[in-house]
């Protein structure tokens, strides 16, 4: 068990006013616990109450054995699963992290009618943003993997991949480095189809002057890395050229930015006034990052309608981009931590425009 982030927790939750909490989230569990139940559909869940009490629902199939501290409730399939927990919880406020399943959620509200149910990720999830020094080490060393994988994609241009192929190719070299179980499947993106942030790699061929977006993102020993690259192959127009130095430039202010107490709203605000005095400013339709960790997106979000602010140890991506229909798209991203004095860039690839081949 992870005793000072149990701490924090309850720490946020006397902040926060919240007396009980429900954490199902295998990730959430993975940061207080050391580990997860990986209950799947089933009920596996922590109740923290503020007095530090910790209990643990599972269903024993899932062979979970609980860390010194932690009481284990155990059921059965076919059982009242639900039984303990409903008899666990007091009355009025109740605070339920955004992934429970509705149905134990709604279960939980029918048997219980003098219970509210409030949303109560906010404990365990601003504990997350904040990184401990295993943490950050965790995520320096996932930031060098990425640099990696970013030179071997770079380097299988010209090969005659479609994008799907090689983004295949980049997760497969991922799990020969050894990178964990993917939840999306890599990024390679060329030509027009960059103008789609997220465009799912098909079976596009690469041509002559294209941009090449390289979103590479996966988790080693947990904690992700995500880091974006945008490159030109063979030749490269001046107006893509002008797009590219633009986002290039409003990236590194966003990053210039980033120290202690300055709001993350702010931060975004820096990189969408360059992109949009360049004349870009509808095109730049995405949030500027977003919190990285155990998760590849958490808090803090760094967008206009945030109100998180810096603190030492958040870690997040700086991520703005320009997007134009049916012709370009350049993102360019790196991971952040913020320090006393600024931050600290986890991922190194060079930014000068790149034209391969
Ligand atoms: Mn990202």
């Amino acid at each position: 068990m992870k005793e000072a982030r149990i701490k924090k927790v309850l720490a946020n939750m006397k902040k926060q006013g919240l007396t009980q909490i429900i954490v199902s989230d295998d990730d959430a569990l993975v940061y207080l616990l050391g580990k997860t139940p990986g209950s799947a559909e089933r009920l596996g869940v922590l109740f923290i109450k503020e007095d530090g009490s910790l209990d643990m629902f599972v269903n024993s199939i899932c062979c979970f054995e609980a860390p010194e501290g932690v009481k284990l409730h155990l059921h059965q399939d076919g059982e009242d699963v639900l039984g303990e927990l409903v008899l666990h919880a007091d009355s009025g406020q109740l605070g339920i992290d955004k992934n429970w399943h509705a149905k134990w959620l709604v279960e939980l509200i029918q048997r219980r009618p003098d219970i509210k149910a409030v949303h109560g990720s906010g404990p365990v999830d601003d504990a997350r943003a904040i990184k401990d020094e295993e943490e950050k080490e965790l995520l320096r060393k996932a930031g060098e993997l990425d640099d990696k994988m970013l030179s071997f994609a770079v380097n299988q241009l010209g090969k005659g991949m479609t994008e799907a192929q090689l983004a295949k190719t980049i997760e497969d070299e991922f799990v020969k480095a050894g990178a964990g179980p993917m939840t999306e499947g890599q990024l390679a993106i060329y030509g027009a189809n960059c103008a789609q942030p997220h465009h799912d790699p098909d079976s596009t061929l690469l041509k002559e002057g294209d941009a090449v977006i390289f979103d590479l993102f996966a988790p080693l020993n947990g904690y992700w890395c995500d880091m974006t690259r945008t490159v030109f192959y063979k030749t490269v127009s001046e107006e893509h050229r002008k797009v590219y130095e633009t986002v290039k430039l409003a990236q590194q202010a966003a990053i210039d930015a980033v120290r202690p107490g300055v709001k993350l709203a702010d931060i975004d605000k820096v990189a969408r006034d360059i992109i949009t005095e360049a004349g870009y400013g509808e095109c730049f339709i995405t949030r500027t990052g977003h919190g990285c960790g155990l998760t590849v997106h958490e808090a803090p979000e760094c967008s206009f309608t945030s109100t998180d602010v810096c603190q030492v140890g958040m870690c997040f991506s700086i991520e703005p981009g320009i997007y134009i229909k049916d012709n370009v798209g350049v993102r360019i991203e790196d991971l952040v931590i913020v320090t006393e004095e600024g931050c600290e860039v986890l991922t190194k690839y060079p930014k000068n425009l790149i034209v391969v081949g």
